[in-house]
């Protein structure tokens, strides 16, 4: 994934249509487009396949079983042509070390979940947060998700993880600033719904890049 744009599209439409509509529109304002449950249990494992031919995409599978699973989940995804991973930590070190192993083998990016960008993180997730982004350094994972609707935290797993990427979500929709996560450490901001749901989803998007702060 390049950086230009600073932005990851969250593709969380439902039909194939749509999906291609968006992602086609919308690709030149976007660095990956990331593809989740929604999109591949509704419209199928093709869409990972018919979005890589001219987008790269991070599939956020969220992966979070056995490493054998594991190992099956990130083969089939990275397999239709996905440039990229999410897994959780909280499985463990040999389960994610299953998801490196695998995303090595495809030349792909493991992102590894550190603390969600919703309230409801704070129960489990974020006490354990700095754990998760040393596991996620331990197995060589090319980067991290951290959340944008709490910068301090961005920036805490920065202190731990270095020069690794930080993908940030909670931007927009969820009430999250783009320049206070940019400032805080974060190198790539994922948005969604304020994107695809606008009325002109091309409008919205130069809307948000043009209030980034400077590179
Ligand atoms: P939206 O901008 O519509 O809120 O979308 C955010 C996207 O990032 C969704 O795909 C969501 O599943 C994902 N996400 C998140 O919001 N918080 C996290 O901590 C991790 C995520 O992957």
């Amino acid at each position: 994934m390049k950086k230009k744009t600073r932005l990851i599209l969250a593709l969380d439409v439902t039909t194939r249509e749509q999906a291609l509509s968006l992602a086609l529109q919308l690709k030149d304002y976007f660095d990956a487009i990331k593809i989740g449950y929604p999109l591949i249990l509704s419209a199928g494992l093709g869409i990972v396949t018919e979005i890589s031919a001219f987008a790269p995409v991070i599939a956020d599978l969220k992966v979070a079983d056995i490493p054998n699973t594991n190992r099956l989940i990130c083969q089939a995804v990275l397999g239709a042509g996905a440039g990229g991973i999410i897994a959780q930590a909280f499985p463990g070190k040999d389960s994610l070390q299953a998801c490196a192993k695998s995303a090595a083998a495809h030349g792909a990016d493991l992102f590894v979940v550190t603390e969600m960008s919703h309230p409801g993180a704070e129960l489990f997730m974020a006490p354990l947060a700095e754990n998760m982004a040393r596991l996620a350094v331990e197995v060589g994972a090319a980067g991290v998700v951290a959340p944008a609707t709490r910068p301090e935290r961005i920036k805490l797993i920065r202190s731990i993880i270095g020069e690794r990427i930080i993908i940030s979500p909670g931007v927009g929709a969820q009430g999250g600033s783009a320049g206070a996560a940019l400032e805080a450490g974060a190198d790539y901001l994922i948005v969604g719904r304020s994107v695809y749901e606008a009325e002109d989803p091309v409008v919205s998007a130069k809307k948000v890049l043009a209030l980034l702060p400077p590179a």
